[in-house]
């Protein structure tokens, strides 16, 4: 079984990273969409509600398993849970610098290889980041967020209360 894990913090997760990984599922027989917990980061939702978003976003798809990551190294998780290939989008040559070198490390740790998606085209400005401070600030996110990210953006928006 060919498996590939696809890493993030995914707070929350987006239609630039839904986008990457529904095409890494006709590359693998299964993905880990693993969702990551570094301690030393501040996210906006929680473990739970980053595994919740995207349990729901990919319920319609088969062959896509979330999971927690953890707080320790990739490389290990991967080989863990049997995985020999690392996928990550890319948006920009700044990405790919960002991550060539982990990709490096990663293969010299023990093996696991890391495979570049281009991202597409209508979401390379995307970033978790500037969708919440957009949420934040009352703009509009729907075409770029699933409904149940949206549904929980909303609920922090101005004038909704929280
Ligand atoms: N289009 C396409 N791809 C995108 C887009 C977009 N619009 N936005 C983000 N992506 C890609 C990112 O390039 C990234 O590959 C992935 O989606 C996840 O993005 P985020 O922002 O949710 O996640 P990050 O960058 O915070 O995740 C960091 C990891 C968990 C991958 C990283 O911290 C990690 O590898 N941690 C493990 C610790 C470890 O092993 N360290 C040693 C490394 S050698």
């Amino acid at each position: 079984m060919r498996r590939a894990v696809c890493p993030g913090s995914f707070d929350p997760i987006h239609n630039g990273h839904l986008e990457v990984i529904a095409r890494a599922s006709g590359l693998f027989d299964e993905i880990i969409v693993a969702v990551s917990t570094n301690y030393a980061k501040k996210y906006r939702f929680t473990l739970d509600e980053r595994l919740q978003m995207a349990s729901e976003t990919f319920a319609a798809l088969r062959g896509i398993i979330i999971e927690p990551m953890g707080e320790g190294l990739l490389a290990q998780y991967c080989r863990d849970r049997g995985a020999s290939t690392i996928v990550k989008g890319l948006r920009s040559s700044s990405d790919f610098d960002y991550e060539l070198p982990m990709a490096t490390m990663n293969r010299q740790l023990n093996g696991v290889e890391t495979v570049f998606l281009p991202g597409d085209s209508r979401y390379l400005h995307l970033s978790s980041t500037l969708i919440k401070e957009v949420a934040k600030l009352g703009g509009d996110v729907s075409d770029y967020v699933p409904k149940s990210v949206l549904r929980r953006l909303l609920a922090g928006a101005p004038g909704r209360g929280t």
